[in-house]
């Protein structure tokens, strides 16, 4: 699926708008609040966000991977946490719904999700699985006609807010690897549900992670995604290819306001009589920062390319890239934010300027949705399998 160039580029800059007229003047309120304010997640709903990659058949926009790139793009020049309210929607929340779902799931959900209506969430990390996702120990035990699921998820992005998770649990206990693993649509008010106390962290004050605790949560067998036990860690791992291209995208539109903001203040502040912009170590930085912006989009670009294209002819290379891509431009926006510092001098250290607030914000993209070394793993296990 993909629009119409015109109505996409009417609604892409209809989002630069949004970033810049709307966001970016919020971004010192959510750093303070640590939230999104109400009426912002009400315009977000407006223009769509919620529903961004899901199709119009069911009430979302309907991006094709490249034209979602390019927006988050744009999105990711603003304070990250913005996305976050939207972004399990958009993807982790939504897309193993959509990938594995059956129609009548699909039907149920989704729209809602579009909308904003429900705000879904992806639960996979437990306090003794993240890396290594397969091992995950929430269980989720056929009882008649309902799935009796126990344990506990850990760093759930959006849990606070959400109308619902999807959840991955092992419904094969004498089966410890990825065979025994199934994913749930489970509903929030489902009795058995509790969450922990929202986590206190280094950045992106206004996204909201806490524990979600299942004590004998009951769902009805029907609510397995795709009505197939044993495939959850397949969805799971399809759902994060997806989502690595991204986030890799939010990346990139970090890196390029993080460059903004460094050359804006080279411009204007003055040292041994002249701006510093003028000094050519401080021009190396921003060399390094737009060279590495430039490499950034261009990966994310073709990246998202070859997903669109392996939805009609399967790409074995997929994950590989999406793991590629991921690693480079979140390290990279990590260089940036670093080199951005730097250029403040010791203004740089201080909460009245962006750059610091973007340098502990930016930290995370390394860490979620699989950390560099995990991809590192799977670009090194695709190239000796030769793929
Ligand atoms: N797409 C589809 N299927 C995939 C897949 C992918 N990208 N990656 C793996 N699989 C399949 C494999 O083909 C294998 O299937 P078979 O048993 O039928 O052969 C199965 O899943 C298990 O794969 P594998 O043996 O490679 O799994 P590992 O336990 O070695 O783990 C990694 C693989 C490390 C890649 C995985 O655990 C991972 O991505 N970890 C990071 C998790 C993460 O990102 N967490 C972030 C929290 S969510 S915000």
């Amino acid at each position: 699926m993909a629009l119409d160039p015109e109505t996409f580029s009417l609604l892409k800059e209809a989002i630069h708008r949004f970033v810049q007229e709307r966001l970016v003047p919020n971004e010192d309120r959510v750093e303070h609040e640590d939230d999104v304010p109400a009426e912002i997640i009400a315009e977000m709903k407006e223009l769509g966000l919620f529903g961004l990659s899901i199709p119009e058949a069911y009430d979302g926009i309907g991006l094709s991977m490249m034209e979602e790139v390019e927006i988050c793009m744009e999105l990711g020049q603003t304070a990250l946490a913005f996305r976050s309210v939207f972004g399990t929607n958009v993807g982790i929340g939504s897309q193993g719904i959509l990938m594995d779902g059956t129609e009548e799931q699909k039907q149920t959900y989704l729209p809602k999700i579009a909308s904003g209506e429900y705000i879904f969430s992806f639960a996979l990390t437990e306090p003794n699985a993240g890396s290594d996702a397969a091992s995950l120990q929430t269980t989720a035990i056929l009882d008649g006609n309902e799935y009796v699921i126990n344990g506990t998820k850990r760093y759930i992005t959006n849990a606070v807010r959400a109308s619902g998770f999807t959840l991955m649990a092992r419904t094969d206990p004498s089966n410890k690897g990825a065979g025994g693993i199934s994913a749930f649509i489970v509903p929030r008010d489902t009795p058995g549900i509790t969450l922990g106390k929202v986590d206190p962290k280094m950045g992106q004050r206004g996204t909201k992670t806490c524990d979600v605790i299942f004590e004998n949560a009951r769902v009805p067998a029907a609510n397995i995604i795709g009505g197939k036990p044993g495939v959850g860690f397949k969805t799971a791992m399809k759902v994060l290819d997806r989502g690595r291209f991204h986030i890799s995208a939010m990346a990139t539109g970090m890196a390029k306001r993080i460059l903004k903001e460094a050359l804006d203040y080279a411009m204007q502040r003055k040292q041994f009589g002249q701006a510093i912009a003028e000094f050519q170590l401080v021009q190396g930085m921003l060399a390094d920062m737009q060279t590495e912006l430039y490499a950034s989009e261009c990966m994310v670009r073709d990246g998202a390319r070859r997903y669109d294209a392996s939805q009609t002819v399967k790409d074995p290379q997929l994950p590989m890239l999406a793991a590629a891509c991921k690693y480079f431009t979140t390290e990279s926006v990590g260089r940036a934010a670093d080199k951005a510092v730097q250029i403040h001098g010791g203004a740089g250290y201080m909460s009245e300027y962006k750059v610091e607030r973007f340098y502990r914000d930016v930290r995370l993209l390394r860490l979620y949705e699989g950390t560099s070394q995990i991809q590192q793993v799977i670009i090194a296990k695709n190239l000796l399998k030769g793929l």
